[in-house]
């Protein structure tokens, strides 16, 4: 089943949406496979944004996403990575639908309170970059029977 990386950044975190956000994930029929709250060193940082290292806006990047806790989750169910890019909306909160969370509570781009994988090979390198072997946690819901046919 696919998997995809999911992470509730500082700004989202401080201003007290971290259940809002997992509330969407759960109530869309995901299944969560790993968490935790967790303080980036600048080395993961950089790692996690290195396709964006010659971008102007990377050195304030990496300073956001290492200024305050974060919350690191795997997610998993069928088309999980594109189904949470829809759920999460566009980069910039200004461009996101509303219903999305982007377009529901950001008004910047540097401020767009959640990451998500873009496709399953990124999701694929996040998700070993963020957890290490045996921090997922595979589980059976009851309500696997009532979400799949
Ligand atoms: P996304 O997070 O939607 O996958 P991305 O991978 O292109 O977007 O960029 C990663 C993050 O970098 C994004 O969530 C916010 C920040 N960012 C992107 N474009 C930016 C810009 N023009 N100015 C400031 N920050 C930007
Ligand atoms: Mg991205």
């Amino acid at each position: 089943m696919e998997r995809t990386f999911i992470a509730i950044k500082p700004d989202a975190v401080q201003r007290g949406l971290i259940g809002t956000i997992i509330q969407r994930f759960e109530a869309k029929g995901y299944k969560l496979v790993g968490m935790k709250f967790m303080n980036v060193s600048r080395e993961l940082a950089e790692q996690h944004y290195a396709s964006l290292s010659d971008k102007p806006f990377f050195p304030g990047l990496v300073d956001f996403i290492t200024s305050s806790p974060v919350v690191a989750m795997a997610w998993e169910g069928d088309g999980v990575v594109t189904g949470a890019r829809k759920i999460i909306g566009a980069t910039s909160p200004a461009a996101a639908d509303l219903g999305t969370i982007r377009g529901d509570f950001g008004v910047t781009v540097g401020r767009n309170l959640i990451h998500g994988s873009d496709a399953i090979e990124t999701a694929e390198r996040e998700l070993g970059l963020w957890f290490k072997e045996g921090e997922l946690t595979d589980w059976s819901p009851v309500a696997t029977a009532w979400l799949y046919e």
